[in-house]
């Protein structure tokens, strides 16, 4: 039978779990408001772009938040001290945002669009397009600064925006399959398999690209040139 010093421990055990959920969910939701406003810009210049150009530059969209257990390995990878000011000034792929164009040129300006914005700071911008990683992997992404008014104020929420092609996310996605399913100990010969595909991909994102110009004249590069 418990006794009542049992009741006490427990019920002290009991609030700081509430209070360490409360917290939790306090600061992912931050994350998840700033998601959401990228999200919102996307759409907006989409729509916007549509009407005003009669072409959509976005072919898919998709968000996350990072989740509970996926935080807690990379703090443990990072060797980031355990608390939410360390992890916030650390970690800046909590929130996360992938725009899936068709052309490469799409890509650039998307981000140059959002750059621009003046509520939006540029923290980081890592160009795997330009130079891709050494497995092959291409993208374009960028740690970008969004405010959040909340109703104790403003909080300036980083959300990391990775830009790529069809061809990429195509890609990228089919290796991460792979890497999962290895668990990283991937064969050589699929490892060069992969890098292979990842300059066939880039080879007809060159194509597209030079087709699509053709196909639109003097029209898309003006467009292009947005
Ligand atoms: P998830 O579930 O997609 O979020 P870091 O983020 O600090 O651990 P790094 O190298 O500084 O690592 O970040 P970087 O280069 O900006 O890449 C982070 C994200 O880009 C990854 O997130 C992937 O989404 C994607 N990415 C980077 N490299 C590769 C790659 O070689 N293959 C694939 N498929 N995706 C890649 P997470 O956190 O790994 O996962």
């Amino acid at each position: 039978m418990a006794t009542p010093a049992d009741d006490a421990s427990l019920n002290v055990w009991a609030a700081q779990l509430r209070a360490l959920r409360d917290q939790t969910e306090r600061f992912l939701r931050e994350y998840r408001f700033g998601m959401q406003e990228i999200e919102t810009k996307l759409s907006i210049l989409r729509e916007e772009f549509e009407h005003t150009h009669s072409y959509n530059p976005i072919e898919h969209v998709s968000s996350r938040v990072k989740s509970p257990d996926s935080l807690v390995e990379k703090v443990e990878r990072k060797g980031i001290e355990p608390n939410f000011d360390a992890i916030r000034e650390r970690i800046t792929d909590i929130a996360g945002v992938r725009v899936t164009c068709s052309f490469v040129s799409d890509v650039y300006r998307l981000f140059d669009l959002l750059a621009r914005q003046d509520d939006i700071t540029v923290r980081e911008v890592k160009d795997y397009i330009a130079e891709p990683k050494p497995n092959g992997y291409q993208s374009l992404h960028a740690i970008i600064e969004v405010p959040v008014f909340l109703s104790t104020g403003r909080v300036d929420v980083p959300v990391e925006v990775q830009f790529r092609t069809i061809a990429m996310d195509f890609w990228a996605s089919l290796e991460h399959k792979i890497y999962y399913k290895y668990d990283s100990q991937v064969p050589e010969r699929l490892l060069a398999e992969l890098k292979d595909a990842a300059d066939s991909a880039a080879e007809l994102d060159h194509r597209m690209e030079r087709l699509h110009r053709e196909l639109h004249g003097p029209r898309a590069a003006k467009v292009v040139a947005v």
